[in-house]
């Protein structure tokens, strides 16, 4: 009786063990497995990130925002400030701005299962198209991105990181370097300029040292006709100066900044012109603020109006063969020209 009663239990036993392992839900049902794993997934956190194809652009330009996400959201809703559209429901929108200023970009995902969302917001700069003329990023070249194709060539400039640290996205000029557009432009300057760059001033030159000019020298004596062109540059003792000059020191108009700039330091500087040839046509902004009380001169040549150089625009040096080379000695990013003046609230947003 005893025996009998172990074997009876003993069956039990190996009957159960082979419908537990026989039976087991979570190794043998692929349906069931797939559910669960789906049920996992939908409790991960939404996660949500995005990427401009580019954070700083110019009006006009199309870019792409590529989102990243976790947790299998089941809809995007962006939002544009200045954007066409001003909103989608895409993943990776394709967007257009039209006007400058600093606009917020917001994604939000939701999950309709758990009613969930998450959201990011950040911010592009979109800097001033309108009456753009000639845009030089210097990102390992100088090529000129407005449309224009004022393209230019390098003599002796190299590659340096820029004002945000990028790699290869500026030019160096060690004294003896430059960079000259193709074309003329300044016959497109007639109602006035603007000239608007990064700079990272490393010596200071005992002449004026240029970075952006196309101010030709070409004849002794000098007059309207010969001697024309603008001059950007740095003062001896460290100042920003613009000139529109017709013959050597008889310009017709200049002005300079009072305050100095700090040497290895990048600033943003913008100089420019308001159509007429007096000084108080003449402006210079340093890192987006005014700075140009000091120096007012009228010239004592009057042109009548925009004589169009023979020269194209430099960078980083004068007319040498008129014996003003004025070398400029240290780094230059973003080089614009502008067929008009930039208002305040422009010239703040390229200084970003
Ligand atoms: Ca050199
Ligand atoms: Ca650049």
């Amino acid at each position: 009786m005893k025996n009998q009663n172990l074997f009876y239990l003993l069956s039990l036993l190996t009957v159960f063990t082979f419908f537990s392992c026989e039976e087991d839900p979570i190794v043998t049902d692929p349906t069931e497995m797939e559910e669960m794993e789906m049920e996992m997934e939908m409790e991960e956190m939404l996660v949500v990130d995005f990427q401009p194809s580019a954070s700083k652009i110019n009006e006009g330009e199309t870019i792409t925002f590529e989102s990243s996400v976790q947790g299998n959201p089941s809809s995007y809703s962006w939002t544009f400030e200045g954007g066409t559209p001003s909103t989608s429901d895409e993943s990776n929108p394709q967007v257009t701005f039209n006007t400058f200023g600093n606009h917020k970009i917001s994604l939000v995902i939701s999950r309709d299962s758990d009613a969930t969302s998450a959201t990011i917001e950040k911010e592009i700069v979109v800097c001033p198209g309108a009456g753009m003329v000639a845009y030089f990023p210097l990102d390992g070249n100088a090529l000129d991105q407005s449309g224009n194709n004022f393209d230019g060539s390098i003599t002796g400039a190299t590659n340096i990181e820029n004002y945000n640290g990028e790699a290869d996205s500026a030019m160096d000029f060690d004294g003896d370097d430059y960079i000259e557009t193709s074309t003329m432009i300044d016959d497109q300057l007639k109602e006035g300029a603007t000239f608007s760059t990064w700079i990272n001033v490393k010596e200071m030159g005992s002449e004026w040292s240029r970075f952006i000019t196309n101010y030709s020298g070409s004849s002794p004596g000098g007059n309207c006709l010969e001697r024309v062109g603008f001059i950007a540059s740095i003062t001896e003792d460290a100042g920003i100066r613009i000139t529109y000059a017709s013959d050597g020191n008889d310009f017709v108009g200049r002005i300079s900044s009072p305050n100095t700039i700090a040497i290895n330091q990048w600033h943003h500087i913008t100089c420019l012109w308001r159509g007429e040839f007096e000084s108080s046509s003449f402006e210079i902004y340093i890192d987006g603020q005014r700075a140009d009380s000091e120096d007012f001169e009228d010239g004592l040549v009057n042109c009548g109006g925009l004589l169009e150089s023979p020269l194209p625009f430099n960078f980083g040096r004068g007319f040498c063969a008129a014996g003003e080379c004025g070398f400029f000695t240290g780094s230059i990013d973003e080089v614009r020209i502008y067929d008009r003046p930039l208002s305040e609230d422009e010239i703040a947003i390229l200084a970003q």
